[in-house]
């Protein structure tokens, strides 16, 4: 990695991208939305709206190029132990390689066969529960599946279980219980009958305090409804790596699908976390999702930088990050369906590249990690939009949409689709003051109705959201993150910095419950753990 030359790169960049306005680069070249859109794996990444021509691009490879990327990428696909402060593999991509003649070698071993052993596990499975032949402890079948799990065990289930809900079996009801906070619980198994429910315990660990109270309670709950703890074995499968803590908390690994440490929580999706996704979608569906998810990863590893989709986001987040000072970037999908989607990005990419410390252990120079945010389309429009076409601070936008809805009624979707392409155009374009004055505006609201524009947007379009151009779409995000976490030299596979407040957890858990609280923290701590003591009585 040359550094230097990485960030004199950048430096490049910024110069050619102050010189002009996206107004005056759209006016100069009538072919330019044809030079910034790429397409790969059924989507359309038209990033021409962006402070960019070819230069700022060209001078934005050479930061990528500085970086060894190409390398990095080689080294993840092949299962180096990238993941040097947990020394493991990362490999994600081996869970979705869709190639017949596959192998991808850990620690000298092919883990090809055995991803393939859990997916028709899953797949046999899945189908005998949405076929009713899983019954349940009294010889009903299953109806309800609550997955319990957090964090990545979590996210990405709950938000493809929403993403792909028009291929889902309908009478099956899916819950997703990851707080611990027992109100989450409590109103899942409200609606659910407790001979109708399989409980997926969803966590790579098996010991996560939030997972194993909610799967505590949630058994205890199942015994005292159906009378016998022999009912546990028909009414719990788990998705674990931890046979053993599998098999300790009474859930017959037979019942256990698994993986492996070289698959990160937030990574994870396609991993037997998504059996609940399974269940719902059925194996062949779940398997068009992986080969979406698999035509980005080849995209990804192959394609040329400037015609790399992945790459490109990625870059043009650097422009805006660290030369222009962005300190966030907003997910704004108009699809219903995608409406869990900012919020599975934000663990991806600020637990991936929330860090301060390079991969030598020094503090960084620079930013690294955005803010990640984001609502469905239009909802935002009539809250936050305000701030990112008239504010002060620069938000880049990624508008995400389909041509085609699963759902047409009258108008609506060609509605959705005006307002998704009238926003990047607002922004991109804004509104001068002479123009206002044209239009009529009086003289004293002329400031107020202006709009600058020159607000950057990338648009991504395919034709349909399908399990495949979900897979992809996933698949484009990670890929992103990661080309960034390169460029910013950092290690974006770990998560230390969720460590401290689970370690500080148990400290105060063991005062709030104390008969004699020990009561050694700072003073702000004891006053809220006395106030609580005394509001409950203890
Ligand atoms: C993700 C993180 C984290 C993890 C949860 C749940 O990358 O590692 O969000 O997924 O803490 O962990 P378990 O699956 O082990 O319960």
């Amino acid at each position: 990695m040359n550094n230097d030359m990485k960030w004199a790169a950048l430096d490049e960049a910024m110069v050619a991208s102050s010189r002009k306005t996206i107004k005056e680069l759209f006016a100069e070249d009538p072919g330019r939305a044809e030079k910034f859109t790429v397409e790969a794996a059924g989507w359309m990444l038209d990033y021409s709206k962006n402070r960019i021509d070819k230069s700022v691009m060209k001078a934005l490879v050479k930061m990528a190029e500085a970086s060894d990327l190409k390398e990095e990428i080689e080294k993840m696909f092949t299962g180096a132990k990238i993941n040097v402060t947990e020394n493991r593999a990362v490999l994600h991509t081996a869970l979705r390689n869709c190639d017949k003649d596959a192998k991808v070698l850990v620690d000298g071993k092919d883990v090809i066969p055995e991803v393939r052993k859990v997916l028709d596990a899953m797949g046999e499975f899945s189908d005998s529960v949405r076929k009713g032949q899983w019954k349940g402890y009294t010889g009903k079948k299953i109806k309800y599946i609550v997955n319990i799990g957090i964090g990545g065990s979590d996210l990405g289930p709950v938000m493809a279980n929403i993403a792909l809900t028009p291929y889902a079996k309908r009478n099956l009801k899916f819950y997703f219980v990851s707080n611990v906070d027992s109100t989450h619980l409590a109103e899942a198994l409200r609606e659910v009958k407790a001979q109708e429910t399989l409980f997926i315990v969803a966590s790579k660990t098996f010991t996560t305090q939030e997972t194993m109270s909610n799967a505590e309670a949630a058994r205890a709950w199942l015994i005292e409804k159906l009378g016998s703890k022999d009912a546990v074995a028909k009414h719990f499968v788990a998705v674990s790596t931890a046979a053993d803590e599998v098999s300790a908390f009474g859930i017959d690994v037979k019942n256990m699908f698994g993986f492996w440490d070289w698959v990160g929580g937030r990574y994870s999706l396609p991993s037997a976390i998504g059996l609940s996704l399974m269940i719902a979608i059925g194996r062949k569906n779940y398997d068009k999702m992986l080969k979406g998810y698999w035509k980005m990863d080849k995209h990804f590893r192959t394609a040329k930088f400037e015609k790399n989709m992945p790459v490109i986001l990625a870059l043009l987040g650097i422009l805006y990050s660290n030369g222009y000072g962005a300190e966030s970037y907003c997910v704004l999908p108009y699809d219903q369906y995608l409406s869990r989607f900012p919020a599975y990005l934000q663990q991806m990419d600020m637990e991936s590249n929330g860090k301060s410390v390079d991969r030598d252990g020094n503090e960084v120079e620079y930013a690294t990690g955005p803010i990640e945010w984001g609502e469905p389309g239009t909802n935002g429009q009539h809250a936050f939009y305000q701030l990112i076409h008239q504010g002060t601070r620069l938000i880049p936008c990624d508008f995400i949409g389909c041509s085609k809805t699963h759902n047409p009624i009258s108008d609506l979707h060609d509605k959705l689709m005006a307002n998704f392409f009238a926003q990047t155009e607002a922004l991109a374009f804004g509104k001068t003051a002479d123009e206002c004055r044209a239009e009529g505006v009086p003289e004293e609201l002329v400031a107020f109705k202006t709009f600058e524009g020159n607000r950057p947007t990338n648009t991504l379009l395919t034709d349909q959201l399908t399990p495949e151009t979900f897979g992809a779409l996933v698949a484009l995000y990670e890929h992103k993150v990661f080309v960034q976490g390169i460029i910013w030299n950092i290690y974006s596979f770990d998560q230390w910095g969720v460590q401290l407040g689970k370690v500080l957890a148990k400290g105060v858990l063991s005062d709030l419950v104390a008969e004699k609280p020990s009561m050694k923290h700072d003073s702000s701590t004891n006053q809220l753990i006395a106030r609580y003591r005394k509001a409950i009585g203890r």
